[in-house]
């Protein structure tokens, strides 16, 4: 019964499920989209993070079969949703092995023709944590961004990359690491390195995310520095795909 069989049979038994986190426009007050998030419902109550499970797919080599999952099931649970509201899309989080091959842009592509989706409704994040091999994963990143999928670099700030990759990478869209937005509202220097990242992020012409946003503080503090975009629990935490229909259509 070790780790690799149970997740193989979590995923057969399609017990891994998908919540979505809103990401707001707060220069308009809207819902403009939702990063989604695996959920493993495990053992007595408890939910195993994607944090711990992500990684033992790619040490098993089981990120493939995960990431299909997880397409099939964003369209599974907002295919049809997505389908009605154009101006709402969902963020992806990508492992790097994904962007060996360029199989899975033809996977999404099939899905976005069944349900009538359109490609600028699907975002692929690439995470900034650990190694981005920049000469194998750039073609791929290309190829999704000829498709018309926006690339986010996740966690920006707390990986290897660097400026000559960011610009290489050409990407389009920057999540700025909840880290780096904890500080902010607060005294001190500590608010230095967002600044600093969001001015580049600026003079690239790339679109920002900020992450982990939790007080009003840090919302307006974000607004009068130009950032448009924030994600985080003072709006919404990553919720069920019906709670999270909910959450959009809801009165204001
Ligand atoms: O919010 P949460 O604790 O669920 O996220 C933990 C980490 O798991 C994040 O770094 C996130 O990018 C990653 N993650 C969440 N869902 C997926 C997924 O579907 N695929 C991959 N590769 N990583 C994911
Ligand atoms: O690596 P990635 O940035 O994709 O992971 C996002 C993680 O951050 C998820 O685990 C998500 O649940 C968590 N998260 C999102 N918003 C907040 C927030 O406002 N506060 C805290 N503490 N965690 C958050
Ligand atoms: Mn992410
Ligand atoms: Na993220």
């Amino acid at each position: 019964n070790s780790p690799r069989r149970r997740l193989t049979r979590a995923l057969n038994k399609q017990q891994l499920c998908l919540y979505y986190q809103p990401i707001i426009d707060i220069r308009h007050g809207r819902c403009v989209g939702a990063e989604a998030l695996l959920r493993w419902p495990a053992f007595n109550g408890m939910t195993m993070s994607p944090a711990e499970f992500v990684p033992l797919a790619e040490k098993e080599g089981m990120i493939a079969h995960l990431t299909d999952y997880v397409v099939d099931r964003l369209f599974n649970d907002l295919g049809h949703y997505l389908a009605g509201q154009r101006e709402l899309y969902i963020s992806l989080n990508l492992s790097a092995t994904d962007f060996n091959s360029p199989r899975l842009i033809a996977m999404i592509a099939d899905k976005l023709v069944r349900y009538r989706v359109l490609p600028h409704q699907i975002k692929i994040e690439v995470t900034e944590r650990g190694f981005i091999d920049v000469p194998k994963t750039t073609p791929v990143i290309q190829a999704f961004r000829q498709a018309g999928y926006e690339i986010a670099i996740d966690d920006f700030g707390t990986g290897y990359s660097n400026l000559h990759n960011l610009h290489s990478l050409n990407v389009d869209i920057l999540k700025i690491d909840k880290s780096f937005i904890d500080p902010l509202a607060t005294h001190g220097a500590s608010h230095l390195v967002a600044e600093h990242i969001i001015g580049m992020a600026q003079s690239l012409r790339l679109k920002v995310i900020a992450e982990g946003v939790e007080t009003l503080d840090q919302v307006n503090w974000l607004l009068k520095r130009g950032v448009q975009f924030c994600q985080g629990w003072y709006f919404a935490k990553a919720l069920p795909p019906q709670a999270f229909i909910a959450w959009v259509d809801k009165p204001e």
